[in-house]
């Protein structure tokens, strides 16, 4: 097996693959439907209208680029927390989310019981995450080895960040899914925080990628603000899985630009110009615009039309959602528990 180091050349070598302009364009309007939505949903909660908000700000690239590369009809999808990005690229609707977000019944994720961030639904295989950071990963890899037990031809993709990553289910998840050979993908958006503790005191070693040549699969180390390098990182990684060798640990290097929650004052735990500075030099959303700019796929007329495209979706989905009925309080159980048919019992 190749050394990580080795892989994350090969992967540079291999970035040079073409994506559809209709792609490109996609990967971009839905970058910033994540990244206005985010910041829509930070401000809803510091109005007082809604709970929380776990902002998705920086990690767009990786989020938006891995879930379009998935195959869609094949695709079960485990995400995080922080996967706003990430459903909406998946086909999660803004009023999906904001309905989430003020815990109205009719919340596609849990009927507005669950916390905010819970994502989830049905008819798109996307699978509610449980609130234990960790716990997904094994959950991937039980739904492949499903897969390819049922041998059904499809993958499964899951979202962490890298804190989660010392959590015990990571080794297991990603153990047993080496062993099996399992069409899962592992993606890591490491954002060097794990809300205040930091990549220096959460791992000893420089990479999460490198832990991967231990259990046996490809160690992939991606620009997390590179949306086009995500997306073919992800495409050969599904690649991989579909043809039956196994699975890859996809890290992502990234940088949340807003704090970890709105219940969160990162003012403790970082310097004020380390933000300033990515939001400056690497933040993904006008890195890209600059990238499809440079190819004549966007113009300043293109842009400002995405920008009022999405500036709509928002503001309707937001007044829908205010509009919608609360959960009925007699259903509090429904869809948290199913209502088991236990032989012989009466009540
Ligand atoms: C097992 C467990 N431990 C702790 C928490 C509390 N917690 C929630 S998110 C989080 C930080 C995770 O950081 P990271 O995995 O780097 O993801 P990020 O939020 O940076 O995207 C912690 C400690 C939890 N939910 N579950
Ligand atoms: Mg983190």
């Amino acid at each position: 097996m190749a050394t990580s180091a080795a892989r994350a050349a090969e992967r540079g070598a291999a970035g040079s693959g073409e994506i559809p302009a209709e792609t490109q364009l996609r990967i971009y309007e839905t970058m910033v439907l994540a990244r206005r939505l985010s910041e829509r949903l930070l401000q809803l909660q510091r109005a007082g209208i809604v709970p929380l908000a776990v902002p998705c700000d920086g990690h767009e690239a990786i989020q938006v680029g891995s879930a379009l590369a998935m195959p869609r009809e094949r695709t079960i999808v485990y995400p995080y927390y922080r996967s706003l990005a990430a459903v909406l690229a998946y086909g999660m609707t803004p009023l999906d989310l904001v309905l989430g977000f003020y815990a109205k019944r009719d919340d596609p994720s849990t009927g507005g019981h669950q916390m905010p961030g819970h994502y989830s639904r049905r008819d798109l295989n996307i699978v509610t995450t449980s609130s234990v950071v960790g716990t997904q990963l094994v959950h991937a890899a039980g739904a492949a080895y499903a897969a390819k037990v049922r041998k059904s031809g499809q993958v499964a993709i899951t979202y962490i960040g890298e804190g989660g990553t010392s959590e015990g289910d990571f080794h297991e998840a990603l153990n047993f899914a080496a062993i099996h050979k399992l069409p899962v993908l592992f993606v890591v958006e490491n954002n060097q925080y794990a809300i205040s503790v930091p990549l220096t005191k959460q791992m000893a070693v420089a990479n999460v990628a490198d832990r991967a040549a231990a259990y046996g699969m490809p160690g992939v180390i991606v620009d997390g603000n590179d949306a086009e390098a995500c997306y073919l990182a992800t495409r050969d990684a599904v690649a991989r899985a579909l043809a039956g060798d196994g699975p890859t640990l996809l890290e992502a290097k990234t940088y949340r630009l807003a704090p970890h929650t709105s219940d969160d004052d990162d003012r403790g735990y970082r310097p004020l110009e380390e933000i300033a500075m990515w939001r400056r030099e690497r933040d993904p959303v006008p890195r890209f615009a600059a990238t499809l700019e440079a190819r004549g796929l966007l113009d300043e007329a293109g842009t400002a039309a995405i920008a009022a495209r999405v500036r709509a979706a928002i503001d309707d989905a937001t007044a829908r959602a205010e509009a919608s009925p609360d959960p009925d309080p007699a259903d509090i159980h429904i869809p948290v528990f199913s209502t088991p048919e236990v032989p012989g019992r009466t009540q």
